[in-house]
């Protein structure tokens, strides 16, 4: 942890808010307001230097299926078959950023962002999978890179956020297989060897669950198969291998200094009360949930707890296999939307997933509860259980039912009070010396949003999507002000 974030420099930075408080009694007016300015001054104030940025993926905004080379991936493919994703929406042409890149890095300058995650479409690169690069593609993400730099935006890259090549799905049954995995190991050499002079931080794989369990368990997304529980296993495992052969490719190829890690979306325990015991018991929720992705990543095994509830449909794994899973990273980056809250239970396993109450709250997407001290616990569980010293907050935003207003605004006040209330927590974070560095709003703009197609809104941009035409909502005057004060406002 570098020493700007360490506990005791920030502790002096946050220490006005204590003393302002303390010293505010009643009667002492002109000293209640100087100390009332005071506190204001260093209301929620981050550490000089955290990064506020935005997050956006390929399929969901580039557009331009079938230009400069690009051949399917599975979601084109998904997105295709009848009934799959809603009002059968595709990717073809979204919010056509292939051609507008320009004037959307423009728009996170305008908020003042510091930073952009975007993802690398692996079907462009090497639209059979693997075998002969594509220039063009190449090219483009050359451009987009430069145009980052040019504005002033530092660029993190995703390798990976679900849009698997087609042709390794038909050819070798994609996650299913080794090949995948190698072929994935394979390009992400090739995509860091090329931009590392420009980029220092890359994100393997964005959140195992979607394109594992959903994509080959549940089917509600690509590439929609229904597998058994032992093979669905396996393709997680594949999947955490592909992460450590990257890991490895990465270093081995890309310049040195370049930092690896991933964007992962656990299951984020929190405690239902904040009380040693219910502490306790969503720290071992947290391990023992994400057994099969975050825990092995970090610790190098599969819980024993994991195996046996799985039984013979654990994955079948080798002890060099777990040494890559396991290869050190330079951070984690978590994608934070939604709490699981635990309770201290005297069963084995120590702890209870507590159901959510029907009345509990949400966002637009029904799945979307709102719990903020997430992003208080997503960085306290990583350091404080598995020591990790580095973090991002790679993902956190709602969606919301937004309209344009007559005046041609758009009011998005549940988007901004969720961001709000999580910033509070992630704050508390930073302060506590959790490891912190930076966040990411997902997402920039209004997208492709997998299986609900266009119907459900994330960006601080509002999209007209028959136009193209790109409006700034609430929350993106909102994150202007975050940022340019660098605190909560
Ligand atoms: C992230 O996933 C993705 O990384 C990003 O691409 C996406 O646009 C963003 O969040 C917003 O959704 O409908 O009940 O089957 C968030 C994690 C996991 C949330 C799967 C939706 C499906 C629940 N997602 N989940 S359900």
């Amino acid at each position: 942890m570098s020493s700007k974030y360490s506990r005791r420099g920030f502790g002096k930075a946050v220490a006005g808010i204590a003393s302002a408080a303390a010293a505010a009694r009643p009667g002492a007016v002109a000293g209640a307001a100087n100390n009332r300015a005071r506190a204001e001054e260093n209301y929620y104030r981050f550490p000089s230097g955290f990064l506020w940025g935005c997050a956006t993926a390929s399929y969901q905004i580039e557009g331009a299926a079938a230009e400069d080379g690009r051949k399917p991936s599975v979601w084109d493919t998904y997105a295709r078959t009848p009934g799959k994703v809603h009002n059968g929406d595709t990717g073809d042409v979204s919010v056509d950023d292939y051609h507008r890149y320009k004037e959307d890095v423009g728009l996170l300058k305008a908020v003042g962002g510091k930073c952009y995650r975007y993802s690398i479409a692996w079907p462009r690169v090497f639209p059979e999978g693997s075998g002969q690069p594509n220039a063009k593609a190449v090219d483009h993400y050359d451009r987009v890179t430069d145009e980052l730099l040019a504005q002033g935006i530092e660029p993190f890259v995703t390798l990976f956020h679900w849009d698997l090549p087609q042709a390794l799905q038909d050819r070798v049954g994609g996650w299913e297989s080794k090949e995948t995995v190698k072929a994935f190991a394979d390009y992400s050499a090739f995509m860091t060897r090329r931009l590392s002079d420009r980029v220092h931080n890359f994100f393997t794989i964005n959140e195992f669950s979607c394109f594992t369990d959903e994509g080959y368990g549940s089917g509600t997304k690509a590439p929609g198969l229904t597998l058994s529980r032992a093979r669905v296993n396996q393709v997680r495992h594949n999947a955490v291998l592909a992460h450590g052969m990257a890991v490895q490719a990465i270093r081995a190829a890309a310049r040195p200094g370049t930092r690896v890690g991933l964007a992962e979306n656990p299951s984020l325990c929190v405690p239902v009360i904040e009380s040693a015991p219910h502490v306790r018991a969503a720290q071992q929720a947290m391990r023992d949930v994400n057994a099969q992705f975050l825990t092995v990543i970090l610790e190098g095994r599969y819980l024993d707890s994991y195996l046996s509830r799985e039984r013979e449909a654990a994955p079948k794994y080798t002890a060099e296999e777990m040494k890559i899973i396991a290869s050190p990273l330079d951070f984690v980056g978590l994608n934070i939307y939604t709490p699981t809250y635990i309770r201290a239970a005297s069963s084995q396993a120590g702890y209870e997933v507590v159901p959510y109450p029907t009345s509990y709250p949400k966002t637009a997407s029904p799945w979307l509860m709102v719990g903020p001290e997430i992003a208080y616990w997503a960085p306290r569980h990583l350091g404080e259980i598995w020591s990790v010293k580095d973090a991002y907050i790679t993902e956190n935003g709602c969606s919301s039912d937004d309209v344009v207003a007559t005046d041609g605004h758009v009011y998005d006040t549940d988007r901004v009070m969720y961001v709000r209330n999580h910033l509070i927590h992630a704050h508390r974070a930073v302060a506590e010396g959790w490891p912190l560095r930076g966040y990411f709003w997902w997402s920039l703009m209004d997208n492709f949003e997998w299986t609900d197609g266009y119907s459900k809104r994330f960006g601080i941009y509002y999209v007209d999507f028959k136009t193209q035409k790109r409006i700034p909502k609430l929350s993106a005057s909102f994150y202007k002000e975050l940022i340019a004060r660098n605190a909560v406002v």
